[in-house]
């Protein structure tokens, strides 16, 4: 569906949001707000990444994060980050994120939104200076507020997320969401401050010819993924894999592509996880024209039972995704 925001290119974040609020006659402000929060904590985080390699933050932190991953210094401080930035905005009751194995209860009783946020996906790749990225969900929460946190509050399937996106730390940085109405990309200008709109109401290619799969895995995927990436050989398709989710997923967004993260011996769900990073990049993968699913079932509409579960994840443009999965 169109955009239904139409401003110049080179209008900034907060005059789009606006317009966009404007877009919702019942929008009372709050959402608003929150994805200012998120937009400020990015610019701040974007600030750290840039003196990574300075400040000798970099190196890992030595303690692991829920995934028994080793936490480097800056998954630990963008997680801060952007939970200090929710809890200062006031506008979220509580978050769950990559790097908190429990539900983070913001305190802030009076509000209506939980998100769930990935505060820096491919943390690994700091160190050789490759692109990472935010993955951030936005939910209604269900039980009435005031009240405590339930688990149906953070468990709730992808369809129901009221907004969307990711920020991309690469050699420019970059705000990209939706709110169900199209995506629209921002790009960061560090001189001003300011996100400028640079990618207006986006659109995935119907199909491509980029395929990002770890084929370091071939010999344990199931046969129609073994498959697959025969047929896109077969067609001379370009491999790209960057080793950083939000970075691969972007150019396919832009270029048209498929990312794969199938089951694997090793990882038979899959690697990536379903609350803070399939289901936010599915949303936008969908409001652009592409397809995200987990082999067999739109990804939006799993019913979560954890928060921390892997889903196997095929996302991109919509014709790649149904051949590449087991729909005819
Ligand atoms: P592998 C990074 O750790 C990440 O979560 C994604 O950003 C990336 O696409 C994937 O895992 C890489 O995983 O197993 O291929 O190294």
């Amino acid at each position: 569906e169109k955009s239904r925001i139409a401003l110049p290119v080179g209008s900034n974040l907060d005059r789009f949001i606006m317009k966009n609020q404007e877009a919702f006659p019942y929008a009372s402000g709050e959402l608003s707000q929150l994805i200012r929060d998120l937009a400020y904590a990015g610019k701040v985080v974007n600030r750290e990444i840039n003196r990574a390699g300075l400040a000798d933050i970099t190196g890992a932190y030595g303690n692991e994060n829920v995934q028994g991953e080793e936490q480097q210094n800056l998954d630990v401080a963008a997680n801060i980050r952007f939970t200090r930035a929710l809890k200062k905005g006031g506008e979220v009751a509580a978050i769950i994120s990559e790097e908190d194995e429990e539900i983070i209860d913001l305190n802030n009783p009076r509000s209506k939104y939980i998100v769930a946020i990935d505060p820096l996906d491919g943390s690994s790749n700091i160190d050789v200076n490759v692109s990472i990225g935010t993955i951030f969900s936005v939910y209604r929460r269900i039980s009435p507020q005031g009240s405590p946190i339930q688990t149906e509050d953070v468990l709730q399937p992808g369809s129901a997320q009221v907004a969307a996106g990711y920020i991309l730390y690469g050699s420019s940085t970059m705000f990209v969401y939706t709110t169900g109405k199209g995506v629209n990309g921002f790009t960061y200008e560090p001189s001003l401050g300011e996100y400028i709109l640079s990618h207006q109401n986006m659109k995935m290619p119907k199909d491509g010819k980029v395929y990002s799969i770890n084929e370091g895995s071939y010999y344990s995927f199931e046969p129609h993924v073994r498959d697959y990436v025969e047929a896109c050989k077969k067609r001379g398709f370009s491999a790209r894999y960057i080793g950083s989710l939000v970075a691969d997923f972007h150019r396919n967004l832009l270029k048209g592509g498929i990312y794969i993260y199938p089951s694997t011996e090793k990882a038979p769900n899959g690697k990536l996880r379903l609350m803070y990073e399939c289901n936010a990049l599915a949303m936008i993968a969908e409001q652009a024209g592409g397809k995200a699913t987990d082999g067999k079932q739109r990804i939006l509409d799993i019913q979560p039972t954890d928060l921390h579960q892997r889903v196997p994840f095929y996302v991109g443009s919509t014709k790649m995704v149904k051949e590449a999965t087991e729909e005819a």
